[in-house]
């Protein structure tokens, strides 16, 4: 996919770094991954003297792993490169060749990259030019990470009944309450909500602010962690419950909008969110087919069993397309970044980003799942290290907006936003542009099932509101299979029109006509070739 979209120049100087950085994934900083997973953090409340410090103990190979971060420049790479609109689909492939050997540091990642944008975005020049520099920095000794503490008890969706207050005391801004669920909360700074003085109830009273952990001199912030969270997995990652007793802040421009304010953050964390999926289900991938190669079952490799093979190929089938609709995303992000985007490209975005984020999520929980199950027992046990995938795999559904959040937030970018109707209109014409030839029935089945998507949600409209609510998953799954076949189809073009082989091609016949929500687009004549080439199971095993 990166061939494709990269031009051949850029993409001839990209590529030793990600050989490089694949190389570092599959050797050290899997061994840092490893280690940081079997030691997690711990939280020391009080001194030897009984004095309040509030420390947060990581192992070195955390560290470690945050420095590798900064030095391969994960949250880097959009800003300092120069590489204009092609910045995002680099950060891509280094996120899914860093994540699935980072422990998890990728939620730091995220955070960080989503703060320095929403401060370039909101911030005035002093406090952006101050603080972004850190944020993006490729020195592990200047970097600075981010959390985003948005969720109260009151809830992580609905942020309306935000209890964090702000008040001016001698021309500082102090903020006091509860933040319960602040993850990576060893992070040097943090975006906030709070309500001011006087704003009126709801979400539309709420304030974004910028604060600092630590003072100048070292000392904590006003910021008292109670505890760290005891979680299913990400156990390497620290998420704290703390309060702000009158820590001091900055209003992140001016007081008012907060929601609004740090919507850029939330939209840079579901990306991430998305390409962390795709890099666990690659790496899945590639430790089931090594596996399977290696495993005699019944006199022979399991890698020759045509159950096993029809297995792989479906999760690969899965897996290229969440990649393909993950890769719109960074392309569509890369031109509006450059401020290269036209309203279509700003439209795809805003719609694309919250379906490739739930959709990707879903698909990394189900891959993680069968991948185990592709290892038997061996899945099962710790000594293995693969329990800890689908360990990990379920808190992508969960955070920065469940599936359900993000279906409803697929509708606001639709409906109030506006984006449908541009997304739509550029999709029917990319759809066109695939061509005759043997896409031709893939590319008119794609074309009556974003129709019918398109009808389906104005029957819905018309039976009224609650109706729209409750179809919003299935409607937005709909969105999302039609957004990942057409970058499925577009490769498939490309390949067939370059003499790449057919692999793109069985791809996207093999997930359009097995994904519930879409129209049959094939028949099954090329199934065992199908499979044979999506598993990636008929080659020798490598040395
Ligand atoms: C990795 C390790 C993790 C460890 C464990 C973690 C466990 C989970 C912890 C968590 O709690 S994660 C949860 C983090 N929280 C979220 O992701 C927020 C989820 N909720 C939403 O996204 C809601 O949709 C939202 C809070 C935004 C709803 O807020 P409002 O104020 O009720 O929405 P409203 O009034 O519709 O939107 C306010 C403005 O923002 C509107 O613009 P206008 O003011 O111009 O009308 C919206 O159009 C705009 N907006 C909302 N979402 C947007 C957006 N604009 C662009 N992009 C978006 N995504």
């Amino acid at each position: 996919m990166l061939a494709r979209l990269l031009p051949a120049d850029v993409h001839a100087g990209l590529e030793p770094q990600w050989r490089a950085l694949g190389e570092a994934a599959a050797g050290p900083l899997e061994a840092l991954a490893r280690e940081a997973e079997s030691s997690p953090p711990r939280h020391l409340p009080f001194d030897a003297w009984g004095r309040r410090v509030d420390e947060i103990h990581v192992s070195p190979a955390w560290r470690r792993l945050q420095d590798e971060a900064a030095r391969w420049g994960l949250a880097a790479a959009p800003y300092d490169t120069g590489l204009g609109p092609w910045a995002r689909l680099h950060q891509l492939a280094l996120l899914m060749l860093y994540g699935p050997s980072s422990a998890v540091f990728t939620c730091h990642l995220a955070m960080t990259d989503g703060a320095a944008r929403t401060l370039l975005e909101h911030a005035d020049p002093d406090l952006a030019g101050r603080v972004v520099p850190h944020l993006t920095s490729r020195d592990p000794a200047r970097l600075w990470t981010s959390g985003q503490w948005m969720t109260e008890r009151a809830g992580g969706s609905d942020v309306s009944g935000t209890g964090t207050v702000a008040r001016l005391v001698d021309g500082t801004w102090r903020l006091t309450g509860d933040k319960w669920f602040t993850s990576a909360v060893t992070s040097e700074v943090a975006l906030t909500l709070a309500r001011s003085d006087g704003a009126p109830g709801g979400s539309a009273g709420l304030s974004l602010f910028y604060l600092e952990q630590r003072r100048a001199d070292g000392s904590r912030n006003g910021v008292v962690i109670h505890r760290l969270k005891d979680k299913l997995g990400t156990r390497a990652l620290p998420t704290a419950e703390l309060s702000l007793e009158g820590a001091a802040a900055v209003p992140v421009g001016g007081l008012g909008g907060g929601v609004k304010k740090i919507t850029p953050l939330l939209n840079l964390t579901r990306f991430h969110n998305a390409a962390n999926a795709c890099g666990m289900m690659a790496r899945l991938l590639q430790l089931l087919r090594d596996y399977a190669r290696r495993r005699q079952v019944f006199g022979e490799p399991l890698a020759r069993k045509p159950l096993h093979r029809e297995t792989v190929a479906a999760l690969a089938a899965e897996y290229e397309a969440g990649l393909a609709l993950t890769v719109e995303c960074a392309r569509l992000l890369g031109r509006v970044d450059s401020r290269e985007a036209d309203d279509a490209d700003r439209a795809g975005l805003r719609l694309l980003t919250p379906l490739a984020k739930l959709f990707t999520a879903r698909q990394a929980v189900a891959v993680a799942s069968e991948a185990l199950e592709g290892f038997g027992g061996a899945g099962y046990v710790e000594d293995t290290g693969l329990p800890v995938w689908l360990r990990n795999a379920q808190v992508l559904p969960i955070w920065e907006g469940t599936t359900n959040v993000l279906a409803l937030d697929v509708l606001r970018a639709a409906v109030k936003d506006g984006a449908l109707d541009a997304w739509a209109a550029r999709t029917r014409e990319r759809i066109a542009a695939i061509g005759a030839g043997a896409l031709a029935p893939t590319a008119a089945a794609l074309c009556a099932s974003l129709d019918e998507a398109l009808a389906a949600q104005r029957r819905s409209v018309e039976a009224g509101p609650a109706f729209v609510e409750a179809g919003a998953r299935r409607w937005a799954l709909r969105l999302a299979a039609v957004a990942a076949g057409l970058g499925l189809c577009e490769q498939a073009a490309w390949s067939l029109a370059g003499a790449r082989g057919e692999r793109s091609l069985l791809a996207a016949r093999r997930f359009l006509s097995e994904t519930p929500c879409l129209l049959d687009a094939t028949g099954g004549a090329d199934r065992l070739r199908a499979n044979d080439l999506l598993s990636g199971l008929s080659e020798p095993p490598s040395a």
